[in-house]
């Protein structure tokens, strides 16, 4: 069966190849790119839950193909969880990920240390054509350095500094993150939800 990854995020498109592969997933894996003109869904819920399924549905009803999406995002805790569902356009731009980043060091320049907690949050969902759909989460808590390090990853992956490692995420190989990561966390329990209903 085919599956489309309902997604033009390059950097996700290269992750969630590799968690579904070395989940075992049987599927034939197509990129959102594949349809190009399918319009980008309005991402209009409140929640990372709700705009991944918006996100999926979308796919599925467009191609009659079942489709998984990812809503993701960076929550910062003195900033009450921001950006949260708007981390890709933090700074105005969508995919703007250097001026986001920058964007959010400077508003926690005078943070120290034992403030500057942050998860990264995952929500996976899959939608089926007929309308059938599953949501869930997954997390990776940190701290946020104030310089960025590494080259690895995309968006904040240079300052989030997992709990329990020295380096960032970006200093991470991508089986590294991708073993402790929000989003391999999941997608890899999105994979039985996958198989139960799709065979
Ligand atoms: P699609 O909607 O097409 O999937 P998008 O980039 O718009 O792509 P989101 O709305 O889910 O996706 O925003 C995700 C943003 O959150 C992304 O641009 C990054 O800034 C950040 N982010 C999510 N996962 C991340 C990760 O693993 N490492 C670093 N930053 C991440």
């Amino acid at each position: 069966t085919r599956l489309i990854l309902a997604t033009r995020n390059a950097g996700k498109v290269t992750e969630l190849r590799a968690i579904l592969a070395d989940a075992g997933l049987p599927h034939d894996l197509v990129g959102a790119d594949a349809y190009p003109d399918i319009p980008d869904v309005k991402e209009t819920g409140v929640t990372f839950a709700e705009n991944a399924l918006l996100k999926a549905h979308a796919l599925a009803q467009a191609t009659g193909l079942p489709a998984v999406a990812d809503d993701s995002g960076l929550c910062v805790d003195v900033l009450n969880g921001a950006p949260g569902i708007f981390s890709a356009r933090w700074a105005g731009t969508h995919g703007d990920d250097r001026a986001n980043l920058n964007l959010l060091l400077a508003q926690l320049s005078d943070i120290d240390a034992p403030h500057r907690g942050a998860h990264f949050f995952c929500a996976a969902a899959l939608a089926l054509p007929d309308g059938t759909e599953r949501v869930v989460e997954g997390r990776l808590r940190g701290t946020l350095r104030h310089t960025p390090k590494g080259t690895n990853g995309f968006g904040y992956d240079p300052i989030l500094q997992p709990d329990g490692y020295e380096v960032t995420c970006a200093e991470l190989t991508p089986p590294e993150k991708n073993a402790i990561s929000h989003r391999g966390k999941a997608f890899r329990e999105l994979v039985p939800v996958v198989r139960e209903l799709l065979g």
